[in-house]
C-alpha cells in the first residue's frame, strides 16, 4: 500500500505554526522523519487558517524538496493553491483533490493532464458527505467517466470513498469498506483507492487502536493507498503485518525490520 504521509497540514499545530512563522527546519523535520518511517509520498495542506495559501503551499513545496526527493500531494479546496505547487514540484505530482462536481471535474482534470498529475477524486459533490455505498459508487463513476472522456489515464486516478468520524457517523465504516471493493468494477483497468485514514477516528479517545484496526479491515479490502500518520509505528507495524497476511510480502521471523529496511 502506497503510504502518503500526513503531518505537513496546517491542522496540526506542529505545522501550523512553522508554516506562519517560515519555521523550515520544523517542516524539514517533519518531511524526512516520515520519509524514514516508511511514507512515500507526503501529502501538503497549508491549513484552514492560511492567510496567503498560494504563497504558504509554494514555500512548502520548495522548503521540502530541498532536502528530499519525493512526490507531493498538493491538499487544498482551490485550484489556484494547487496550481501554485504543481508549478514547482519536481516529481509526478498528486491532486488532492477534486470532487464529482461539474465545475471541478472541468477544470481539474486539464489541469492534472497539463502537469501529468496523479488525481485524487472525492467520491462526493455539492450535496455534502455520500450517504451509502450506492452514492459512493455513483459518484466514482461521475469522475470515472469524466476522466475517460477527457482522455487523463486512469491509472493516475485515486478514488478517495470518503471516510468520516466513526464517533458521529458509526454506519459510514461499512458503507466506506464496501466502496472500495465496488470501485474497481467500475471500469477496466480499475481506479485506485485511497483514504484519509484519520478521519475515522476524530474526536475519539482511542484514535491509534480505531486508525490500525479500520487500515487492516481497508487493506483487506484492496486499499490502494492511505493518507496517515507514518509515525505512529503501532499503525505501520499493524499495515506491514496486514500486508504479509494478504500475501504481498514474504515471511521471515524479522518481517517488520526486514520490510522497514527495504
Ligand atoms: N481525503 C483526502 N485528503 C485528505 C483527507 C481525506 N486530506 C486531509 C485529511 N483528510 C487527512 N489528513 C488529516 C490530518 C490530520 C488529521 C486528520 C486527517 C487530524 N488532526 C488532528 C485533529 O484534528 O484532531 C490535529 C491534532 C494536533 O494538532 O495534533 O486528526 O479524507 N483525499
Amino acid at each position: 500500500m502506497l503510504v502518503i504521509g500526513e503531518l505537513i497540514n496546517g491542522m496540526y499545530k506542529a505545522a501550523g505554526n512553522a508554516i506562519k512563522k517560515r519555521e523550515k527546519s520544523v517542516i524539514q523535520k517533519l518531511a524526512k522523519d516520515q520519509v524514514t518511517a516508511g511514507a512515500g509520498v507526503l501529502d501538503v495542506n497549508t491549513g484552514p487558517a492560511s492567510i496567503e495559501p498560494k504563497s504558504d503551499m509554494k514555500w512548502l513545496v520548495e522548503t521540502i524538496q530541498e532536502v528530499l526527493d519525493i512526490p507531493l500531494a498538493l491538499d487544498s479546496t482551490k485550484a489556484d493553491v494547487i496550481e501554485e505547487g504543481l508549478k514547482v514540484v519536481k516529481r509526478k505530482a498528486f491532486i488532492n483533490s477534486i470532487n464529482a462536481d461539474d465545475d471541478k471535474l472541468n477544470t481539474l482534470i486539464p489541469i492534472a493532464k497539463k502537469y501529468k498529475a496523479q488525481l485524487i477524486g472525492l467520491a462526493m459533490d455539492k450535496r455534502g458527505i455520500p450517504r451509502d455505498r450506492i452514492q459512493r459508487s455513483e459518484l466514482a463513476l461521475k469522475i470515472v467517466s469524466s476522466c475517460i472522456e477527457k482522455e487523463f489515464p486512469i491509472e493516475d486516478l485515486y478514488i478517495d470513498p470518503v471516510v468520516l468520524p466513526v464517533n458521529v457517523a458509526q454506519a459510514q465504516g461499512v458503507e466506506v469498506l464496501e466502496s472500495i471493493r465496488e470501485f474497481k468494477l467500475l471500469c477496466d483497468p480499475p481506479p485506485k483507492t485511497v483514504v484519509g485514514l484519520s478521519n475515522i477516528s476524530q474526536g475519539t479517545k482511542k484514535r491509534s487502536l480505531i486508525n490500525r484496526t479500520f487500515l487492516v479491515m481497508a487493506a483487506s479490502c484492496g486499499l490502494s493507498a492511505a493518507i496517515l500518520d507514518p509515525l505512529d509505528s503501532e499503525l505501520m507495524d499493524a499495515l506491514i503485518t496486514a500486508e504479509l497476511l494478504l500475501n504481498q510480502h514474504i515471511y521471515c521471523d524479522s518481517y517488520l525490520d526486514a520490510y522497514r529496511k527495504k
